[in-house]
């Protein structure tokens, strides 16, 4: 990365201090540093006493065969009793688990712990009754409805690892992943609810499974209603099944390291990766986190996650991180703008939620939509606000924390990855003064550097890959049935310092913070400089008119690569309805010059009604890349909405 680069990202100099009253009570203080640097492992121990263990572990990590961890050897304990049964135990039954919101209007459910627990248990004596046995894998296809949580403890429970696959990916998705992790069990509904209708989820199953002869049973919950196939050997009723059966089930204590679930996520090839998480590590790593990040209070905080249960986000900070601490949070079935543009902000105001987690990406999108729509409904409960995924430009977080969090509220830059399964970067909302769009600095407990190809730090001041150095208790163990390409992704280009390969670029500013600059496949070389396609999208994006930007490189027979923008025009430079006049698209490309340099301005501004997303909120830059390179458009079945990407041809046809 040049340094010319690295110097205009580091031109942010404001700092938001936490707030006195927050930093006088906060959960974890600055010593926490200093304690885990002297001894990680033994912070890590310390973190571990949060958790019941059946039988206490022998010894903390277990490093001697890297890149394969055991943490907390000899341990055993079960992961749904700690996320439930404990708190019953400790008389806390009564409170509420999670307000649960469904996309209809008034369609909400609270489920108690006590309440948690009781239908957990059911669903575990209904799985044993399915045939379904301690290691075997079950595959959850579902939307986000309170059963889903309910499904994934009650394996957990029985330590039948589960994969969680996302209801908006495709039936070959779906295929691919039961087949590759051998299901014999999947768990569905009928369908969800998305933007108001209905939407199936039943036949994508039937589809899948009618290629996977080693599925025996479909447990299909009833949501919708509307009429499905049904396969009188195969498919069984939630109804009929988990809630007639008893409600008493003992939970057995497994070892640490037993498996609990596989999430797939994509690779640089085209088979995605199933990542393993394992019991005691995975439940230490995102209870401590949950609680130390996020401030937890679970007596009095309502909080809230607003991400999909199919991704990692919601594994560990709607599931485990959360549940494991008692928490009460609220989960939310539907999309943001159904059936109107301030539902989320409606939702915060009616369960007064304190803390809020969601994705840049739905930030801008809200920006976009205008600051009268939150304006319009009480925030003020909230206190913390968190943010995943993808760098949060600075005019984002400026946004957040002021429109959102009334210019009072810490927002909390979360980095981390599926594979490294729980917060790695972060600020700590008690301690750190947070700048905008800074991740700021590992938490206590975890090592990070950034590194030259030769796995040098690079220092203060410069920017090169993202590591980390030391393990962590949440880390992926390996790949489901693939340890050498585990080996080969993450550990083979830095085997000689040992280090974990995140595939981000990042920089470290004069303070030693954190800048994590994306993929490092998202980083172009035009005319022999490098430059982060975020750093530009966060140009463009501080541009008064643009609510989002998505920048790619396209190759470019002169340059290597020539940067090509695609952006969404906010409401109120859309007003009069009128085409974006190239007047605009010349002041956009001037603006990028004034902000970074002459050798940033993108060759082409395309204005757009929509980005392609994928259901977890990230550009998919791959496909605007094709459209760049006037290729047809690859695969198209992972975005939430498949027509965004007919939408941009138009365009592209318009030569707007
Ligand atoms: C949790 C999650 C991981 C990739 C990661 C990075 C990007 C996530 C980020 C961030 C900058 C943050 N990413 N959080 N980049 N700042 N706060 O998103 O997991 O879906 O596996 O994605 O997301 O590029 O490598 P996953």
């Amino acid at each position: 990365m040049s340094n010319e680069t690295l110097a205009n990202l580091a031109h942010e100099d404001r700092r938001f201090e936490p707030p006195k009253e927050l930093a006088e009570h906060a959960n974890v203080t600055a010593a926490a540093y200093d304690e885990a640097d002297a001894d990680p492992e033994a912070f890590w121990a310390k973190a571990a006493e949060r958790i019941s263990w059946d039988t206490k572990w022998d010894r903390v990590l277990d490093w001697d065969n890297p890149p394969f961890a055991k943490w907390f050897v000899g341990g055993k304990l079960n992961a749904a009793y700690n996320c439930v049964d404990r708190h019953v135990e400790a008389g806390n039954g009564d409170r509420v688990a999670f307000h649960w919101v469904g996309e209809p209007a008034d369609d909400t459910r609270d489920i108690t712990y006590a309440q948690l627990k009781d239908q957990v248990s059911q669903a575990a004596n209904t799985l044993i009754e399915l045939g379904v046995k301690t290691g075997d894998r079950v595959a959850i296809y579902m939307p986000m409805i309170p059963e889903t949580v309910v499904a994934m403890l009650a394996c957990a429970r029985l330590g039948a690892p589960h994969t969680v696959v996302f209801g908006g990916f495709s039936s070959s998705a779906l295929r691919d992943r039961i087949q590759d992790c051998d299901a014999h069990v999947v768990i569905t509904s009928d369908g969800g609810y998305r933007r108001g209708a209905p939407a199936a989820l039943k036949p994508a199953v039937d589809e899948a499974v009618a290629q996977c002869p080693g599925v025996e049973h479909v447990l299909v919950v009833r949501r919708t209603g509307e009429d499905v196939t049904w396969d009188d050997q195969r498919d069984v009723w939630w109804h009929d099944t988990v809630e007639k059966a008893s409600t008493d089930h003992t939970p057995e204590a497994f070892d640490a390291e037993h498996p609990l679930y596989v999430m797939y996520t994509s690779g640089t090839t085209g088979k995605p990766k199933g990542i393993l998480h394992t019991t005691g590590g995975y439940l230490v790593g995102t209870s401590w986190t949950h609680w130390a990040v996020f401030d937890l209070k679970p007596e009095t905080d309502v909080y809230w996650t607003a991400a999909d249960i199919g991704w990692v986000t919601g594994h560990s900070y709607i599931v485990y991180g959360p549940l494991a601490n008692g928490a009460t949070s609220v989960m939310y079935e539907g999309t943001p703008d159904t059936p109107h543009k301030g539902r989320w902000w409606e939702i915060v105001a009616k369960y007064k939620v304190t803390t809020l987690y969601c994705a840049p990406t739905a930030i801008r999108t809200f920006m976009k939509w205008g600051r009268d729509i939150p304006a319009e409904h009480d925030l003020s409960s909230l206190r913390l606000l968190g943010s995943v995924g993808e760098p949060i430009n600075p005019e984002a977080y400026i946004w957040y924390r002021d429109q959102i969090g009334g210019g009072k509220t810490p927002v909390m830059d979360t980095w981390w990855q599926t594979e490294t399964g729980m917060h790695m970067i972060s600020p700590l909302p008690g301690v750190t003064a947070g700048k905008p769009g800074s991740a700021m600095k590992a938490i206590p407990g975890v090592s990070v550097d950034v590194v030259d190809d030769d796995g040098e730090s690079v220092g203060n001041g410069n920017g090169g890959y993202l590591v980390v150095t030391k393990p962590w208790p949440a880390m992926l163990r390996t790949i489901w049935g693939d340890d050498e390409r585990f080996k080969e992704t993450y550990w083979e280009r830095y085997a000689a310092k040992g280090y974990y390969f995140a595939g981000d670029g990042a920089k470290l500013d004069d303070d030693g913070d954190i800048w994590v600059l994306g993929r490092v496949d998202d980083v172009m070389n035009v005319s022999g400089h490098r430059l982060s396609t975020t750093e530009i999208e966060s140009a463009l994006v501080s541009h008064p008119k643009v609510a989002e930007a998505a920048v790619v490189g396209a190759t470019d027979e002169q340059s290597g690569q020539a940067i090509n923008a695609f952006v969404i025009l906010r409401e109120s430079a859309l007003k009069g309805g009128e085409e974006a006049p190239d007047a605009l698209i010349t002041e956009l490309r001037n603006h990028v010059a004034s902000e970074i340099g002459a050798i940033a301005k993108p060759k082409s501004i395309l204005v757009v009604p929509e980005l392609p997303k994928t259901r977890s909120g990230k550009i998919m830059r791959r496909l605007l890349r094709d459209v760049a390179e006037h290729r047809d458009v690859g695969d198209v079945t992972t975005l939430a909405d498949s027509s965004v990407m007919d939408q941009i041809q138009e365009g592209v046809g318009k030569g707007s």
